[in-house]
């Protein structure tokens, strides 16, 4: 089967864009190694004020350092960091936008949880999704995989025992599906979110939703349906970030043939303005994604 390096080889990626996908996908083995010895919740909290789980703090730190080391990273923002870090020296200009651990209040569940990240050029993390030269997720669960895309359709490896990455799938492609998920509580949805639920409902979609997002939208990946975080009443921005979760994410679904959106605008065209503003997620297959923006523009009508 095809190893990550030899799939890299052949796909004419930029040596140096290689490396660091190569060392990024490395972390996968001492992030599962640490899961057992960090199972607990830290004193501190992130910029959202969320509770920080020691696997948040651990996997960023990681990540963060060995980065910084490689050279090739001029701009780094992470999810769990207040202010986006530069490393002036580096030889290469990558800037890396980073979910370091999502999921992670499922982690003494046992739940399946990941490592999000995406890669632009050009040193600057600031820029719009659709300029992302590779984006890519580890998901830790009874397997450890990559999903991967530079920008020329998506692929999956799998982990095997010696720490070697293996093609499992080629041109991933999201079938039109049946699956939701969709986090806030009920009573918090908006209008438009709350007809869009009943509406797909009425034709048959079902409910699966476990509060990882990299691993419910793996299910959708593969099955087909839509992820959605909304707006809420009194949070119109929803819970998830724009370039640490959506964009990453949407440029995968994008790349398999769905899409991402906040229910009217295609999050891909975004201009972020600060690292860490949320957004509104709806990501998935296209008949839902059609689905949802049609609602939405009624809403607005
Ligand atoms: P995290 O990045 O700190 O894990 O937070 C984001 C997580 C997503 O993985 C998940 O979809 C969402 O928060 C779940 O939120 P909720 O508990 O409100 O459903
Ligand atoms: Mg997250």
């Amino acid at each position: 089967m095809t190893t990550l390096h030899e799939y890299l080889e052949s796909a004419d990626c930029e040596p140096d864009l290689c490396t660091l996908i190569k060392l990024i996908a490395e972390q996968a083995q001492p992030i599962r190694e640490a899961f057992i010895t960090h199972q607990a919740y830290v004193e501190s909290e992130n910029v959202y004020g969320e509770r920080q789980a020691a696997m948040d703090t651990w996997s960023d730190e990681l990540i963060t350092r060995v980065l910084g080391e490689s050279g090739l990273v001029r701009e780094l923002s992470s999810e769990e960091q207040d202010e986006i870090r530069t490393f002036p020296r580096a030889k290469a200009d990558y800037a890396v936008v980073m979910d370091p651990m999502d999921g992670s209040s499922l982690i003494q569940t046992n739940l399946a949880v990941g490592t999000i990240v995406g890669i632009f050029g050009g040193g600057k993390v600031l820029q719009r999704g659709r300029g992302l030269k590779a984006a890519l997720y580890m998901l830790y669960g009874p397997m450890t995989t990559l999903t991967l895309t530079l920008g020329k359709g998506v692929c999956i490896f799998a982990m095997d025992h010696g720490g070697v990455y293996r093609l499992l799938e080629q041109d991933v492609r999201i079938p039109d599906g049946n699956l939701y998920g969709t986090g806030g509580g009920r009573p918090d949805w908006t209008d438009p979110h709350t007809a869009f639920i009943a509406a797909i409902e009425a034709n048959g979609a079902k409910l699966r939703y476990t509060g990882s997002y990299v691993a419910d939208f793996h299910q959708i990946l593969k099955y087909g349906g839509i992820y959605c975080y909304p707006a809420l009443k009194g949070k119109p921005t929803g819970k998830l970030r724009l370039l640490y979760e959506a964009i990453p994410i949407g440029f995968i679904a994008e790349q398999a043939g769905g899409a991402i959106t906040d229910g009217s605008v295609d999050l891909l065209d975004v201009e972020p303005t600060e690292p860490h503003q949320r957004t509104p997620i709806y990501v998935g297959s296209m008949n839902m994604i059609r689905r949802a923006k049609e609602i939405f523009e009624r809403s607005r009508a």
